[in-house]
């Protein structure tokens, strides 16, 4: 049977000059390795980050030896794999080269039987990598080329370093308008040495066909051969078993027979977690030679008929994902690489902890953003096993792409590779070529800037890559960009057709009330900046740094004038406070109800498909910084992934506010009907009551319904706070609050706010909080790191809540409920 033996143990990471040689472990990367050996300081703290040059200006050798056996120097082939480098480098066995790398997106392979035979020992070998600087190299490259790809968009001229669009490099790690300019060097995924006898599964596809009932799952197979010609040629096989919930099937077959199918009757379909199971099978396809197993591969699948419908309606072209049968309305956010430095975060358990946040937040689909990398294996396992949808982005972001034919080679690799590799994923909805590129040709000009690289454009977008994705994953969409509308280059940010980046808010600088005047089919880009926790910024700044404007707090910002922006938002929404401290909150508060505006308008709007998605920018972020993440780089919450928890709810309930009235709305995304007692009450900041009812309500599957409207006119103030709630069976299901006005024109009075503990268990406390005044945006925070069922919520006059909260730090749980802090507006605004 073949063996696959990992070398990712006992390297050296070299830099001569420096004299520095230290032992390392991969995957790992230089930035990481030099920090874990007090080489550097912490790149992320301070200015630190504008140290770091000679690092990436460096070259750096990776080293290890290994030994080979007489037995493994007779096998057929020798598969020396490299899963992941970055980036641009040479590979030498016994100090002779064997291969030149520059794609970081791709798994390296060298066949050391065939090609490299002469230079192996029975004994130790020395592999060894020497990485070129990425900087120097697209330096280099800009020379060659003679045009600079990096000196567009606007958002990015300072973020950037430049030339990143000739390498495939993630391109966020040159600095984005989030992100620094730390570009990673070195082996940041497994290494291994494949030993093959007589033959490999090559390629297996697998496909689906789903009918009233049933599902045909075909599995195509071919293999390939490693034995020489002058050997006898074996005598292959397949053995194939599907196995899933209720279903055990077995077959062989020639290896004439390239394709194997099972027809499973009644399948346990894939759900997104809020509508079903996400239930998963496991296929095994082994290789038999003279009836001995050679080889193996298992694949984990999940079985839906999932499309995205895109047909001409009243308005333009539908965009929207159908999951066996059910059209979904996509609640989520998009994803960036969870670390600057990717394989630390990998290690830090990064991945597991963001997907807990999507799930928490009630998100059913994230996008995988063009600018950072095809994700681990293990990110879509997750998705897989927790019934989470992925759009998927090719790795090309907002720049324009280089037209010579080595880089369109060197994409293609990469394509098929990935293709390959994530296509039997039943969380992966859909690939699109990149993002914003399009748009930028169209609206930020680069029509006059590029002339000549449009046809490539057109060519990489609108062919290649579409024709590769038809024949290596024929069963999925693709589209061209995000933002796109029918590609090329016709009106991609249609509010009709297609899906929608909408930036007029933030970038645009436009009030909230914008994101209403706003239609999209599918809204898969809006944003808003802000702070994140007070804990996060002290590990990078000091108290003389506490400031919007401080030399540190400016380098924690990378969107040109961000802190500015973030100010002047939310001094148009809160009265001005003085307090760092307090600005941070507020600038979470400002975030979080901008984006709750758009979300509750593009949520109602799901009727009749006028808008199925939003995914707002963005959920995390690879360092600490003031960005548009809802969950900083330490994976604390800001106000707006609490926020998102409620206004991603499944069944929701949301108010619109008008010049003259005001709207109660229900949205019910499941797929069964749902009905509940819709409360309500309209109080002064007093809590006396202007206003008060309940409703039955029934609201259908897949919809949104108007429940109630209140003319201003009978209740005479539009200056309230509104409190509501779905009942169903005596329990509350949902509860919301809304301010008609921006909170700045509220006089909020003391609500008195008092927290009791409920019961202590293990690292699990239960408490309450109660509120003798109505109470507005009530934060809980402690000293200590911890997660809470909700937070940032508001009270009515004697109302009370239950919180959970999971202590995440060694504490005793008296400790924790002592070091409690309980705020509301209230405390910051009046
Ligand atoms: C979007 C993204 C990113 C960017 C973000 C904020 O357009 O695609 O490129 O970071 O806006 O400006």
């Amino acid at each position: 049977m073949n063996i696959i033996r990992s070398l990712n143990t006992k390297w050296k990471l070299i830099q001569k000059e420096r004299n520095i040689n230290i032992n390392v472990n991969v995957p790992s990367t230089v930035f990481e390795s030099l920090i874990e050996n007090d080489v550097i300081e912490n790149p992320f703290y301070g200015i630190n980050e504008k140290k770091m040059k000679w690092v990436y200006s460096s070259s750096w050798e990776y080293r290890k030896i290994f030994s080979l056996t007489a037995e493994d120097l007779e096998a057929h082939e020798l598969i020396l794999r490299f899963n992941g480098l970055d980036t641009i480098g040479k590979i030498l066995l016994n100090d002779i080269e064997i291969g030149k790398v520059d794609n970081m997106h791709l798994a390296w392979e060298y066949p050391l039987i065939s090609e490299f035979r002469e230079l192996l020992k029975d004994g130790e070998n020395t592999v060894s990598i020497l990485f070129e600087s990425p900087v120097l190299t697209a330096a280099m490259l800009i020379k060659k080329y003679r045009r600079n790809l990096t000196d567009m968009p606007f958002f990015m001229k300072r973020a950037s370093l430049d030339g990143s669009s000739y390498l495939r490099k993630a391109l966020y790690s040159f600095g984005w308008d989030w992100g620094p300019q730390l570009p990673d060097t070195g082996i940041w995924r497994d290494v291994e040495l494949e030993i093959i006898h007589f033959g490999k599964i090559d390629n297996l596809l697998v496909s689906q066909k789903h009918t009233a009932g049933q599902c045909e799952v075909t599995a195509n197979i071919s293999m390939k051969e490693y034995i020489q010609s002058d050997l006898v040629t074996g005598n292959y096989s397949y053995r194939v078993c599907l196995k899933g919930p209720g279903f055990s099937e077995e077959k062989t077959a020639d290896i004439s027979d390239d394709s194997i199918s099972f027809l499973i009757i009644d399948p346990h379909l894939w759900w997104t977690y809020d509508l079903g199971n996400p239930e998963l099978y496991s296929l095994n396809v082994q290789l038999l030679c003279n009836l001995s197993i050679v080889d193996e591969k298992i694949l984990t699948i999940g079985l839906r008929d999932l499309q995205l419908i895109r047909d001409r309606d009243k308005w333009g072209e539908t965009f929207y994902f159908k999951l066996n049968g059910v059209p979904v309305f996509a609640r989520g956010a998009n994803w960036i690489p969870v670390d600057s430095f990717i394989a630390r975060g990998r290690k830090l358990g990064l991945y597991e902890k963001r997907i807990d946040d999507v799930l928490s937040a009630n998100m059913n689909m994230i996008r995988v953003w063009g600018g950072g990398i095809y994700e681990d294996d293990h990110f879509y396992d997750l998705c897989d096993q927790n019934g989470i949808l992925v759009w998927q982005d090719f790795m090309f972001a907002c720049l324009t792409i280089p037209r010579h034919k080595s880089f369109f080679e060197s994409v293609k690799r990469e394509a098929v590779y990935n293709l390959k590799r994530l296509r039997h994923h039943a969380s992966i909805a859909l690939w699109v070529g990149n993002n914003e590129i399009e748009t930028a040709w169209v609206n930020w000009g680069y029509s006059f800037r590029f002339p000549f690289h449009r046809k490539s454009y057109l060519k990489m977008f609108e062919a290649v890559l579409p024709d590769l994705v038809k024949k290596y994953d024929p069963e999925r969409d693709y589209r061209p960009s995000s933002p796109s509308s029918t590609g090329g280059f016709k009106d991609p940010e249609s509010p009709d057709s297609g899906d929608s980046h909408f930036w007029q808010v933030w970038h645009g600088g436009e009030p909230f009330s914008s994101f209403r005047t706003h239609y999209s089919r599918f809204m898969s880009e809006f944003g808003f900046e802000s702070f994140p926790h007070m804990k996060s910024i002290k590990s990078f700044s000091e108290k003389d740094d506490y400031s919007f404007h401080s030399k540190v707090m400016e380098n924690h910002q990378k969107n040109g004038a961000g802190n500015k922006k973030i100010l002047s938002y939310m001094n148009k929404r809160f009265k001005e406070v003085n307090r760092f401290e307090h600005q941070v909150i507020l600038s979470q508060l400002t975030q979080a109800e901008a984006m709750e505006y758009g979300v509750d308008h593009w949520r109602r709007n799901r009727n009749n498909y006028r808008c199925m998605g939003a995914l707002y920018w963005q959920l995390n972020d690879c360092w600490p910084v003031a960005s548009w993440s809802s969950v900083d780089y330490f994976g604390r919450w800001k106000a707006l992934h609490y926020f998102a928890r409620r206004f991603f709810s499944p069944f929701y309930c949301n108010v619109a506010e008008f010049k003259d009235y005001f709207e109660i709305w229900g949205v019910n995304d499941l797929n069964a009907s749902r009905t509940a007692l819709l409360k309500w009450s309209y109080v002064k900041e007093s809590g006396e009551i202007i206003d008060a009812g309940e409703l039955n309500i029934h609201i259908n599957a897949v919809s949104s319904q108007l429940l109630h409207r209140k003319e201003i006119s009978e209740i005479q103030s539009l200056k309230g706070i509104l409190f509501y709630s779905f009942v169903h069976d005596g329990k509350t299901t949902f509860n919301g609050m809304k301010l008609l006005k921006a909170p700045r024109d509220y006089q909020l009075e003391n609500p008195l706010l008092s927290v009791k503990c409920d019961s202590a268990e293990g690292h699990n406390l239960v408490i309450s909080v109660l509120a003798s005044k109505p109470a507005v945006y009530i934060q809980i925070d402690s000293k200590y790191d911890f997660k809470i069922s909700d937070n940032f919520f508001s009270l009515n006059s004697g109302e009370s809540r239950t919180l959970k909260i999971d202590l995440t730090e060694d504490i005793s749980d008296n400790e924790f409920f002592q070091s409690l802090k309980l705020f509301s507006l209230y405390d910051f605004c009046c």
